[in-house]
């Protein structure tokens, strides 16, 4: 069985991410994709925080199309960050009641480190691309997103009827609509705590697999531990999920998380 690796939040962190992949195995010293048969999972948060977001998804779409032609292949998802730059890019400063509150993409872009310089090499190629990507996926046993949340069962009751709901919103420019798919994504820490288990279970049961793999919250943060403490993927939540976002616009590692193989 061909192996399955995943990242996750490189978040403009381009030199990072390519060391971590090298050192994976996955790129060879000619930057090119060295990991054959294997499946690269990148679990979103591609852009923002970091210097190069742009870089980090030419370099993905880039692997994408050589792990293909290898046999192999590099699946990137949809993460909070890609819903804030494209809603910016789209909607810009447009003020948005929802649930009750005054929002705009605009200013949520720049409270959470939106880059002008994103901004600005978002064509509609790029864009298209974004909002295409899928929210969840199964990989065998392990259950793949970014958001460490239930919400995404408010989708539907099947990986695809989840990734089909996203990515009709994405299309479509009803804000409000959008700002669900924002805040639904920006949930975290629901594997965690006493009832962490409970929920974990409930979202494997209905979309299937038993480990889920995830990003979005930081080990540090989820654990209360120093980002440099530490220097792999943390399984909780009674086994059923795997925090793989080491926190590297935080200074912590950039993990590449060997699932399997
Ligand atoms: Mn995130």
């Amino acid at each position: 069985m061909s192996a399955t690796f995943a990242t996750s939040d490189p978040h403009g962190h381009l030199s990072e991410l390519t060391a971590a992949l090298r050192a994976a195995g996955l790129v060879g010293d000619d930057g090119r994709w060295s990991g054959g048969e294997a499946r690269l999972w990148v679990l979103g948060d591609l852009l923002d925080r970091g210097p190069d977001g742009l870089g980090v998804i030419a370099l993905v779409r880039r692997l994408a199309d050589e792990a293909a032609a290898a046999g192999g292949g590099v699946h990137p998802l949809l993460g909070n960050h890609e819903v804030i730059a494209l809603g910016k890019r789209r909607f810009g400063d447009e003020e948005v009641v929802h649930r009750g509150m005054v929002r705009s993409f605009g200013a949520i872009w720049s409270r959470n480190g939106g880059l002008e310089t994103d901004q600005a090499g978002m064509d509609e190629d790029l864009v298209a691309w974004m909002a295409a990507l899928p929210a969840v996926a199964r990989d065998g046993e392990h259950l793949m997103m970014h958001s460490d949340t239930t919400a995404y069962l408010d989708w539907g009751d099947s990986v695809e009827e989840v990734n089909e709901a996203v990515r009709a919103t994405l299309a479509d420019d009803d804000p409000v609509a959008w700002f669900d798919v924002l805040v639904r994504l920006g949930q975290r820490h629901e594997y965690a705590g006493s009832a962490g288990p409970l929920a974990a279970r409930r979202l494997l049961r209905t979309l299937g697999g038993t480990r889920i793999v995830h990003g979005h919250s930081i080990i540090g943060d989820l654990f209360d531990e120093p980002v440099d403490s530490y220097d792999e993927p943390r399984l909780y939540a009674e086994g059923l999920a795997l925090d793989i976002d080491g926190g590297i616009y935080e200074g912590g590692p950039c993990l590449v998380a060997r699932l399997s193989g």
